[in-house]
């Protein structure tokens, strides 16, 4: 297994629309196994391809407090059971040290396909409906900073590309 690069914004590929899996081999089981190996070292509870640089339709999600139920979607969609708003603190490896309060619907049903194809659907409520809609957003090219107001996403992507600088001269 692999830890595999985590991008950070600004980086213009997060911005990617990511492409429908249609091959479910090895490669494709591979590439889930290393994804969640780099979301537990990161500490994550979500990652999206798109943020590894895979510009492919799939995530993975470990919501348990144990981290021991790790789950992949993979061509994921949503539709809104519930529209009324959940509020969360979220934040993103993609956007390390800044979190922020988004809302989203409260309750959706996911369908989904698994690492076989076979077709999956859900209804994902609380922390899982957040992260999910999170990390399709990614899928989409969308960052939960865009639902920030411009001054709060201008200071964080000022304080990430001064981090980012100060990384590269050290
Ligand atoms: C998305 O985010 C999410 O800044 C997943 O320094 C987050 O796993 C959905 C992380 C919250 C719902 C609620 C962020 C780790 C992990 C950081 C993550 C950091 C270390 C973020
Ligand atoms: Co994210």
């Amino acid at each position: 297994m692999s830890i595999l690069q985590i991008l950070e914004f600004p980086d213009p590929r997060l911005r990617k629309i990511a492409e429908p899996v249609s091959v479910f081999d090895a490669t494709l089981e591979v590439l889930i196994e290393d994804m969640l190996e780099t979301m537990y070292v990161a500490e994550g509870i979500g990652l999206a391809a798109t943020q590894i640089n895979v510009h492919k339709r799939l995530l993975v999600i470990d919501v348990s407090e144990n981290k021991d139920s790790p789950q992949a979607f993979i061509n994921p969609s949503f539709e809104i059971i519930e529209d009324e708003l959940l509020e969360y603190d979220e934040g993103c490896l993609s956007v390390p040290g800044f979190y922020e309060t988004v809302s989203r619907p409260s309750v959706v049903r996911v369908t989904a396909q698994d690492k076989a194809g076979e077709n999956f659907t859900l209804c994902a409520e609380g922390i899982l409906s957040t992260c999910i809609q999170h990390e399709i957003d990614h899928l989409n090219g969308k960052l939960f900073v865009d639902y920030l107001s411009p001054l709060k996403r201008q200071r964080i992507r000022s304080k990430l590309e001064k981090e980012h600088k100060d990384k590269a001269s050290a």
